[in-house]
């Protein structure tokens, strides 16, 4: 496999204006007929010297190749594995093809597939090339006109990008539909569908009047779990035109629900295909979280529309220009529906134990790559989390108003075009008069920057000094940093917890203010402070950095109780747990008995009592740090010290809280037991005592069990019942836990998202034996290979989630998952590389474990074949 560098990049020799597409769908095979008008990149190349046209494509068999109307023979043209390539005469050329493809064979559900009876596509990042050989690169921008011809009678419903433009019968119960795209797009955005789909219906006025038809699309039995994708959809077509000015485009707008696909969702112009699990909820079938995710992925499909697809990358290097950027809009709009403290509490803990891991892993890459082996591979936190981070860190050096300033500017001046993470910062530097120069090492370095804040008050002086160092550790490829800029939101807080105004070098800031740290070394002298004051830094997580300051745990309570930044709050307790944790850990390997630090105790205490706090931000006050993140936060990671103390801590807890929680705990299931609300005051409710539920279970009361039990028949709503479910797999009751998972897989055979939540809870559940339950659970009727879903919550979860039993001493779950990723790779390379993460992190663990991690990696290596996707992660969590 071939290395791609960012260094390497040339325009394109030729251009494609124009691309006519018709395909003819058949049980076994389709056609694709391609028409391409094509012309010279004269800022490339001389009319005089027509240099080869060279177009990608794979696994393809080429049938007709037209040149200007002539056929050419074979010999007139090459073909291998990945292109065709020939000679034109002229610098503007009309090409033909046909190529035959075997949509019912594609397993790797990249290019033309099928999921269940339906025709479908998934293009980005180069699954277009699978389809019809083309220039199969993101800066080469065309207008589509897609004509699909399919049997009527199974296929009642052809979509494509753009808008319909005519219709027609075929003689032998064949139609067709054609649809004409206006805007200009790269390949990756091309879509097809082809299937018999119920639709459901809406409509939307955009800020200049004009309506636009909405549709969302989804087989027959799922109806009725699209309301909530139609709602979000409305929400977020309002928001981008209230928040960014940005208004839809075409005449139509649609969404279509597949339940075989490899991502979440794909923006393709006006034709969104989402992974079911990202688009129907309904509250008999769905979580809130699931809620909550479909509204976030909707949105973030939508705001694609501008930022992704009227704007585009010039390559697959600049990918966070759109993904970073529209996950910082689709967090905001999440932020604006919902809690915006509790929204950014949930994506730092998801960043910190994830995106953080990769960080410090093998894989680990700048927000901007500069090279690749396989692009899907980099569709990861990094581009995606951390791309965020970083526009979220722009918007606070420039505020909100200089923010969109920026974005403005961005969208007029590139609209049409297809662009750099280059562009992008340059348009909001003009639009302000900024310089991000050393900003952009946001860009280019990878890892996550530490930063130790040390102080110094002098009471004589009345001088509080805060002295910053950065450093950021080495990453592959990076042996050596430059400091970034650090962007800190703080506050100095008295005795009294009240903020202390900020005076900064004679300037007046206010009681909260934003610095930013540049240096290596840097020290700010804060004057007029009347008392020794408690900092509170990087409020709101104001960058995506490692802060230490050498708080104890007196401190911690402290901010706990009194910060008046919400954000700050829920992170002092979260500290203090993460310290006492860390804490019992060396206890507990010395061998020492474990004790409670009653400090923790009363902070919980005190927020579960306090009825006035948001329920939700009870609920994230009182759950403890993940063990994925207790092992990132380690040198060396002790699985099993970390399990059990976590474990032991949990139950300490519990017993410690009882009354408060089971009196909290029976108010919230008596006033949730009404109807059904999805409001954000309601789910609050649902999480707080669902978490209360699982703590109260730990104590082993019969009675706990009985509420528990009612829970689980009793719920009005999927959130509820799977909550309750949940804290059956994992206690000791076997009795009610069986029964109520056998109930569970009877009620719920017929809906797959619902069942990839029972094959979940059993595989992430923690106690012995976990590994032979997951075999088991691979033989269930349900259960498919196939079915990225399925894989990800069967095998997925175990390996991610249940790390006590994954990481068992005796190497059965690396060798299992190495079996799941060898045998997956030979019918779905990507799903198969996403599995080798957990592999790739062995230098955490101790010798014995990152030997038998490295010998399952070394076994997979030598199989052949092995797909790029594999070869890639594995090749460099060796190295
Ligand atoms: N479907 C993926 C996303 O929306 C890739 N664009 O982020
Ligand atoms: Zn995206």
């Amino acid at each position: 496999p071939k290395t791609i560098y960012l260094k390497d990049y040339k325009a394109p020799d030729y251009w494609i204006d124009e691309t006519q597409l018709t395909f003819e769908l058949f049980e076994d095979h389709a056609l694709v007929h391609s028409r391409l008008a094509l012309c010279l990149n004269t800022e490339r190349h001389a009319e005089t010297a027509l240099p080869p046209l060279v177009l990608d494509g794979q696994q393809l068999e080429l049938q007709k190749v037209v040149l200007d109307e002539q056929e050419l023979v074979e010999g007139a043209y090459q073909v291998d594995s990945d292109s065709l390539t020939l000679q034109p005469s002229r610098a503007q050329f009309e090409l033909a093809l046909t190529t035959r493809i075997e949509p019912q064979n594609n397993t790797a559900l990249e290019g033309l597939y099928k999921s269940g009876s339906m025709f479908c596509t998934q293009c980005e990042a180069e699954g277009f090339r699978k389809i019809t050989y083309y220039l199969d690169r993101p800066d080469v921008m065309s207008r589509f006109t897609t004509t699909v011809i399919a049997e009527r009678e199974r296929y009642p419903v052809l979509l494509s990008n753009g808008n319909p433009i005519a219709s027609g019968e075929h003689e032998g119960g064949r139609h067709w539909v054609s649809w004409e795209d206006p805007f200009p797009k790269p390949a990756y955005l091309f879509a097809l569908v082809a299937g018999d789909l119920c639709l459901l219906q809406d409509s939307f006025t955009t800020m200049s009047g004009r309506t636009i038809d909405l549709r969302i699309y989804v087989e027959p039995e799922n109806r009725t779990q699209c309301d909530h994708a139609m709602d979000s959809l409305k929400r977020s077509m309002r928001w981008d035109e209230e928040v960014y000015g940005r208004e839809y485009d075409l005449d139509i707008f649609m969404i279509v629900a597949v339940n075989d696909f490899n991502m979440g969702a794909m923006e393709n112009k006006g034709l969104n295909i989402f992974n079911s699990s990202c688009v129907l909820a309904h509250q008999d079938t769905a979580t809130d979280m699931a809620f909550q995710r479909v509204e976030a992925v909707v949105a973030h499909e939508y705001f694609h529309n501008w930022s992704g697809n009227r704007v585009t990358c010039r390559d697959w290097f600049q990918l966070s220009l759109k993904e970073g950027f529209t996950v910082f809009r689709d967090s905001e709009f999440s932020a604006d529906m919902n809690s915006r403290t509790v929204k950014r509490i949930e994506d730092v803990t998801f960043l910190r134990a994830n995106q953080f891991a990769e960080d410090a892993g093998p894989m680990a890459h700048p927000v901007r790559p500069d090279s690749f082996i396989e692009i899907s591979n980099f569709y990861t936190l990094t581009v995606y989390e951390k791309g965020a981070e970083v526009v979220r860190m722009l918007h606070t050096l420039l505020g909100e108003e200089g923010f969109r300033k920026g974005t403005d500017l961005y969208f007029e001046r590139h609209d049409g075009q297809a662009v750099t993470c280059d562009d992008f910062i340059k348009a909001l530097e003009d639009a302000n008069g900024a310089d991000f120069i050393q900003f952009k090492r946001w860009y280019s370095q990878a890892g996550t920057p530490r930063l130790n804040v040390r102080s110094e008050y002098d009471a004589a002086s009345r001088e509080y000094r805060l002295h910053f160092s950065q450093v950021c550790p080495p990453t592959p490829g990076q042996p050596e940093k430059q400091p970034q800029v650090i962007p800190v939101r703080m506050a100095l807080l008295d005795r009294d917890g009240n903020e202390i105004p900020l005076q900064l070098e004679g300037k007046a800031l206010g009681n909260e203010a934003v610095v930013s740290i540049t240096e290596a070394e840097q020290t700010l002298v804060f004057e007029n402070v009347p008392n020794c004051p408690l900092p509170s830094l990087l409020r709101g997580f104001s960058a995506p950095v490692k802060l230490s300051y050498p708080y104890s745990r007196d401190d911690r309570v402290f901010l706990a109780k009194h910060d008046p930044d919400g954000f700050n709050r829920w992170e002092a307790a979260q500290g203090l747990a993460v310290d006492v944790l860390q804490g019992l850990v060396e206890i507990h390997r010395a061998g020492r008995p474990l004790n409670l630090d009653q400090r923790l105790v009363e902070v919980m205490r005190s927020v579960i009592a306090d009825a006035e706090l948001d329920a939700a931000m009870v609920a994230e006050i009182i759950r403890l740090p993940s063990e994925a993140y207790l092992i990132e936060l380690a040198e060396v990671a002790d699985v099993d010290a970390i399990h059990y103390t976590r474990e032991w801590l949990r139950r300490a807890l519990a017993e410690a809280l009882r009354d408060e929680m089971s009196a909290r705990y029976q108010i919230l299931a008596a006033a949730g037991s009404g109807a059904f609300s999805a409001k954000a005051d309601a789910m609050a409710a649902r999480s707080l005592k669902n978490s209360l539920l699982s703590y109260l279970m730990l104590t082993g009361e019969q009675q706990v069990v009985g509420w528990c039990v009612r829970q689980f028949v009793e719920a009005t709503n999927m959130t509820d019942r799977q909550a309750a479910l949940v804290a059956l797999v994992n206690s000791p009751f076997e009795q009610q836990r069986e029964a109520a998972l056998a109930e569970f897989a009877e009620r719920w055979a017929e809906y797959p998202l619902v069942m990839d939540q029972w094959f979940s809870i059993q595989a992430a559940a923690s106690q012995p034996g976990a590994l032979d339950r997951v075999r088991k659970l691979m033989e269930h009727p349900l259960f498919t290979m196939r079915n990225p879903n399925k894989v990800r919550a069967l095998i997925g979860a175990f390996a991610n989630q249940n790390l006590i039993n994954f990481h068992a001493l005796d190497g059965s779950g690396y060798a299992f998952l190495a079996d799941r990723i060898i045998e997956l790779d030979r019918s779905n390379p990507q799903i198969a590389s996403r599995l080798v993460t957990p592999l790739s992190r062995w230098r955490k663990f101790e010798p014995k474990r990152q030997e038998l991690m490295k010998t399952e990696l070394a076994r997979i290596m030598a199989q052949s074949p092995l797909s790029p996707d594999v070869y890639e992660v594995v090749s460099k969590s060796l190295a």
